[in-house]
C-alpha cells in the first residue's frame, strides 16, 4: 500500500515551541478499480499561531504528528463484479464558517477561507476518485460543479429553503452512470424544517442492469428537535420505497450527515425495520448531546440548572403536535424503515483507535462544540462494501486542535466506501 502525503500542517506554535502536523494519506485508491498507487508530491508550509487551550486540557504537543487515512478492504464472497465508490462529505458551507465563527477557535483564518477549503475540500474528492458524491452543506455549488466537470462528474444541486442558502450536491461520473430518475426532497413543504434531501436513480452504463438509488441528506442539526429529524428520515424513506418499487426494487446507498450518532435512537431506527420513539425523550434522539469535546474527553463540565430542572419536568413526555411531526399522524405511535439498512463503516471493522464499541468511527466531525460520528453511508439488501478508506485515529484528530485544518477542508471527513452489487441482486 503506497503512502501519499497530502500535505504537512498546520504548522502550529504553542508556548514558544513550532510544532508540525503532517497530514497524509494512503492512496491505492487512485481509480477504485484499479490496483496501482501513485504516491503524490509532498509539500509543506508554515504556519504560526497561539495554542489556545480554554479547558486547561494538557498541551499537546504536534511535533511530527502524521494523520494517515488508508483503504480497510474484507473478502465479500457474495460481492460480484460490478461495484462503485460513494463519497460522503459535509464541506462546511462558506457561511457557516463566519456564522459560527466561535466552533473555530484553533483554526486559523486563512484555513477557514473558501478558496483555500475549496482547492483542499476538491483535491482530496478527486484523490479518492470515487464513482458517486454526496456533498452536504454546498453554498458555493458552481464553484465545486466547475472542477467536478471538469474531472467528468454530473452534478445535480438542491438548495435549502429558508435563510440559510447551502444545500445538497450530488455528482456522478459521466462515463460511468446515467440518471435515469430523480426526485429532490424539500422538507419545508412537509412542515419539517429548511433542510432538503435528494434521491437519484443511476444505472450503470456497462451493467446495464446493474441500477441503484442513491439519497443524500443533511439532517436538521437542532440536538433537540428529534421528532423532526425522525420525521425527515421518516419521509425520505417513504419516498426512496417508492421510488425503488417504480424501478423493481432497486438497491439503495443512502449518503449524509444525519447529525445523529451510532448509539442513538435515530441510528437504531435507520438500522431496523421500526422505532417505539416514545420510549424515548425527544431531546435525546440523536444523542448530539454527548459529544461535547470535553464530555468525550472526560473533562469535567458543570451543569447548567435550568436546563438541568426543565429536563427532569419534561422528560419522555410527547406532545401530540411532535408525535405528528416524527410519524406524520397524531395516531401513529411507531415510525416504519421500509428498508433494512446497514452502515458500511460498521460493516468493514477497523482498529480501537478509529472505531468505537458500535465499530462506527470514533469521530466524523470535530470543532470547538462537537467530537462524534454523525455521518454514516448505509446501503441496503443487494449491495455489500468491500472496502472503506477508515476515519484518523482519534488522537491525531486531537492534536488538530479542531478542523478545518490545512488539508482538511472542512469540519467533517469525507466518507468513502467502494460498494458491490452482491451476486444474487441480478
Ligand atoms: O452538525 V452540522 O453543523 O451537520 O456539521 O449541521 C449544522 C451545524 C449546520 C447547518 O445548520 O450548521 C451548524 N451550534 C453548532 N453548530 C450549528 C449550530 C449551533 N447552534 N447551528 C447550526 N450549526
Amino acid at each position: 500500500m503506497a503512502t501519499t502525503f497530502l500535505s504537512c500542517g498546520p504548522f502550529l506554535r504553542h508556548h514558544s515551541h513550532f510544532s508540525k502536523f503532517f497530514f497524509c494519506c494512503s492512496n491505492d485508491a487512485a481509480d477504485a478499480s484499479s490496483t496501482s498507487s501513485l504516491p503524490k508530491s509532498t509539500t509543506s508550509s508554515y504556519y504560526t499561531r497561539r495554542w489556545y487551550n480554554p479547558s486547561g486540557r494538557r498541551q499537546l504537543n504536534q511535533e511530527g504528528v502524521q494523520i494517515l487515512r488508508h483503504w480497510i478492504e474484507t473478502d465479500q464472497p457474495s460481492a460480484s463484479e460490478e461495484k462503485f465508490s460513494v463519497v460522503s462529505y459535509n464541506i462546511l458551507a462558506e457561511r457557516n464558517t463566519w456564522k459560527h465563527r466561535g466552533l473555530y477557535p484553533n483554526v486559523p483564518s486563512p484555513y477557514l477561507k473558501w478558496n483555500h477549503r475549496k482547492r483542499v475540500i476538491c483535491e482530496e474528492l478527486l484523490m479518492w476518485n470515487p464513482d458517486i458524491i454526496c456533498l452536504q452543506e454546498v453554498d458555493k455549488y458552481f464553484d465545486v460543479s466547475e472542477i467536478m466537470e471538469k474531472a467528468g462528474y454530473v452534478g445535480s444541486y438542491t438548495r435549502r429553503t429558508g435563510d440559510a442558502i447551502d444545500g445538497c450536491a450530488i455528482f456522478w461520473k459521466a462515463d460511468k452512470f446515467r440518471l435515469i430518475d430523480e426526485e429532490s426532497i424539500k422538507f419545508k413543504m412537509f412542515n419539517l424544517r429548511d433542510n432538503v434531501a435528494q434521491l437519484s436513480v443511476l444505472e450503470m452504463s456497462k451493467a446495464k442492469s446493474r441500477r441503484l438509488l442513491i439519497g443524500n441528506i443533511h439532517v436538521l442539526y437542532n440536538p433537540s428537535r428529534g421528532d423532526v429529524k425522525l420525521g425527515q428520515l421518516r419521509y425520505l424513506l417513504s419516498r426512496a420505497e417508492i421510488l425503488s418499487k417504480k424501478w423493481r426494487n432497486l438497491p439503495f446507498v443512502l449518503a449524509g450527515d444525519f447529525n445523529s450518532t451510532p448509539e442513538s435512537a435515530i441510528y437504531n431506527f435507520l438500522s431496523s425495520s421500526e422505532l417505539n420513539f416514545m420510549s424515548y425523550d425527544r431531546r435525546e434522539l440523536s444523542g448530539q448531546s454527548g459529544c461535547h469535546p470535553d464530555k468525550v474527553l472526560g473533562v469535567k463540565t458543570e451543569v447548567c440548572a435550568p436546563f438541568f430542572f426543565l429536563g427532569s419536568q419534561t422528560k419522555g413526555l410527547w406532545t401530540e403536535e411532535e408525535v405528528k411531526v416524527a410519524t406524520g399522524s397524531a395516531d401513529c405511535k411507531v415510525v416504519r424503515n421500509p428498508f433494512r439498512l446497514t452502515s458500511s463503516y460498521a460493516t468493514i471493522k477497523g482498529p480501537p483507535t478509529t472505531r468505537g464499541s458500535t465499530d462506527e468511527p470514533l469521530a466524523t466531525s470535530y470543532h470547538s462544540k462537537f467530537l462524534g460520528t454523525v455521518d454514516y453511508i448505509w446501503y441496503s439488501d443487494g449491495l455489500i462494501p468491500i472496502r472503506v478508506v477508515d476515519t484518523v485515529p482519534i488522537d491525531i484528530l486531537l492534536k488538530t486542535g479542531g478542523l478545518p485544518c490545512e488539508k482538511v477542508g472542512s469540519d467533517h471527513l469525507p466518507l468513502v466506501s467502494e460498494i458491490a452489487f452482491t451476486r444474487t441482486s441480478e
